[in-house]
Order: structure tokens, then C-alpha cells, then sequence
């Protein structure tokens, strides 16, 4: 009777939702206001109500902990657990990653949605463990389009020569270079570089541009939708195995709950920002010539990065999953 009290204890205990006093440090590259934080923002709210404020999440922001790269260093190195970082840096840590930055690749957010919620993007995310990552899902950034202050864009022709920058990763300056610019990789932000003309232009999404008010400093906005860019929620693999199975899952739900949360803020608001940019003073090229672009990335299949044994079949399966 004693003996099957004391388990029926043991295991009520073992079974309490999630383990007291679970401290969470969260860093993105951004500041209050961008998709990283929008994302980050709501993963706290839903880890910290569902946990009873046993689990909290402190989000280090506006490159308070320093770059995107210094930061996957520290998350490795376990002083932060928690990021939620753009995927072109994560490229130096986990080539695979640069799959899903493949130029042209998404036609829509239907696709996104599948391919990313479904085993394609899941095998992204158990590829990042060998690098020391748990990778919990993909939040947005959104469909990159060029700005530069010099001059329309309309065709590839019109790149050539331009000082463009672009984010730590070699899919980006790959890509840059063969549509003939002079790709300069930076980590963010680059609002003083692009004042004081060190670079032309620039490449992200339309929340980007308006919430950094690089209206101010560039003159000329493309559609050109090259790059789906996502971040991923990543962790420290070991602190994250190390957490009681019920931590681990509100961690992995509450991850899943932001990302829907926030790829809705980003695709509800993008006709806004448009609206406003061109409204700031930006010249919209809205229907830049995109042949053109797509007849000089289709050689980008061949770089060492995608020619990996088990990425080039990956590269493959999301060619055909998003034809
Ligand atoms: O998310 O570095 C970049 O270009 C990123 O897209 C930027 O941090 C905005």
C-alpha cells in the first residue's frame, strides 16, 4: 500500500506541467516594431501564461546582444538559450538552411505555409541539431525586394554595378554577384551605411524598409520578391533536451502559435507599408522584369553549398514542392 502510494507520488511529480523557474533569454537582431520582435513578443505572452509564469522569457533586443551571427555564437556557447534569428546568417553554422533561401523558389504564401509547416520544413530543423541548434519553427520576414538610391530598377541590367548589401551569408552574395552587383555582406542594422552612401542599396522586405525609414535614404523600391526570407526560432539543443517533456512541448507549441501569429501580422500589413513607402516619396517599380533575374540565379544550383551529399536531393524536393 506504502509502495504504491509513493509511486503514485513519484509519478504525479514527474508529470507536474512544467519545471518552476525556468528563465529564458531571447535575442533578436531588431528592434520593437519588427516582424523578429512581433514573433518574439507573442512566444513570451504564450510561454509565460500557459507556464503560470514558471517559464519566462527576457527578449534581448536592437542588437543588444550584437549581431545575428554573435548571437547563434552565444546560444551555442549556452549563455542565451533562445533566438529568433534570420536564416542567411544561420548559413555559416547549417548550409542546408540556404535550401529555403533558393532565389524564386516560393510563388506564394500558400506554399510557404505548406512546405515550411510540413516535412520539408521539418528535416530544415532537425538538420541545425549537428550545429548544436533545436530549431522550433519558422516566423517570418517575408519576400526580399531591392531599394537603392541611384536609380529604377527594372530589369537585372539595371543592377549591375550597384553597391548592394547584403545580409553574413554566402546564398546572398552568391546571388548578388551573378545579377552583377557588387554584393557587401553587413550585419544589421545599416541605416547609417546606406545615409552615408557607403552601399547603394539594399534588399528586404516592404515592413523593413518602413520601419527602419530607409524611405529617407533610398529613392527606388523594386518588387522583385527574390528570396523568401524566414528566421527560425532556434534554442541550445542541450538545454533544451535537458527541459521536463512538458517544457519542452509549450516551448515547441508556443514557438508553432507565434509563427501563425505573426506571418499574419506580416502578410495583413504588407499593402500598408507599400502604401505607405510610396506615399513617403519612393519611386515602386511594382512590376520589375522578372525573366530577366530568374535567367541569371538558375546557375546557383551548382554552388558548393547545394552540391552537400543530403542537400542537393533536399534542394531538389523543395524544387518540386513549390513548382
Ligand atoms: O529582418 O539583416 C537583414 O537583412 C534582415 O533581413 C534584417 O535583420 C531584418
Amino acid at each position: 500500500m506504502r509502495k504504491a502510494l509513493l509511486a503514485l507520488l513519484t509519478a504525479l511529480v514527474l508529470a507536474s506541467p512544467a519545471a518552476a523557474g525556468v528563465k529564458i533569454k531571447l535575442g533578436v537582431v531588431t528592434k520593437p516594431g519588427s516582424a523578429q520582435n512581433v514573433a518574439a513578443e507573442k512566444f513570451k505572452e504564450v510561454v509565460e501564461t500557459r507556464s503560470g509564469g514558471d517559464v519566462t522569457v527576457k527578449i534581448y533586443h536592437s542588437a543588444s546582444l550584437g549581431s545575428e551571427t554573435e548571437i547563434l555564437q552565444q546560444i551555442q556557447m549556452g549563455s542565451v538559450q533562445m533566438g529568433i534569428i534570420t536564416l542567411g546568417p544561420i548559413d555559416a553554422f547549417v548550409p542546408e538552411v540556404d535550401v529555403v533561401a533558393f532565389p524564386f523558389l516560393f510563388k506564394n504564401y500558400e506554399q510557404v505555409d505548406r512546405v515550411l509547416d510540413g516535412p520539408l520544413g521539418a528535416e530544415i530543423l532537425k538538420r541545425m541539431e549537428p550545429a548544436g541548434f533545436k530549431g522550433l519553427a519558422f516566423t517570418e520576414n517575408g519576400f526580399r525586394h531591392l531599394t537603392n538610391r541611384v536609380r529604377p530598377v527594372h530589369t537585372v541590367d539595371d543592377v549591375k554595378g550597384l553597391k548592394i548589401r547584403v545580409m553574413e551569408s554566402t546564398l546572398h552574395k552568391e546571388l548578388w554577384r551573378a545579377l552583377g552587383a557588387n554584393p557587401t555582406p553587413m550585419a544589421w542594422p545599416i541605416y547609417t551605411e546606406l545615409e552615408q552612401g557607403t552601399i547603394d542599396g539594399q534588399e528586404n522586405p516592404l515592413w523593413v524598409a518602413w520601419t527602419y525609414k530607409l524611405f529617407e535614404v533610398q529613392k527606388y523600391l523594386s518588387l522583385t520578391g527574390h528570396v523568401y526570407s524566414a528566421h527560425a526560432v532556434v534554442a541550445n539543443l542541450d538545454w533544451f533536451n535537458g527541459l521536463p517533456r512538458a517544457t519542452q512541448d509549450l516551448l515547441t507549441e508556443a514557438a508553432r502559435e507565434a509563427a501563425r501569429y505573426e506571418r499574419n501580422w506580416n502578410r495583413s500589413n504588407e499593402a500598408d507599408f507599400l502604401a505607405k513607402l510610396k506615399k513617403a516619396g519612393m519611386v515602386v517599380d511594382e512590376h520589375p522584369d522578372l525573366d530577366s533575374f530568374r535567367a541569371k540565379v538558375a546557375g546557383l544550383k551548382d554552388l558548393d553549398m547545394f552540391r552537400r551529399p543530403g542537400t542537393a536531393e533536399l534542394l531538389e524536393k523543395f524544387l518540386a514542392a513549390t513548382r
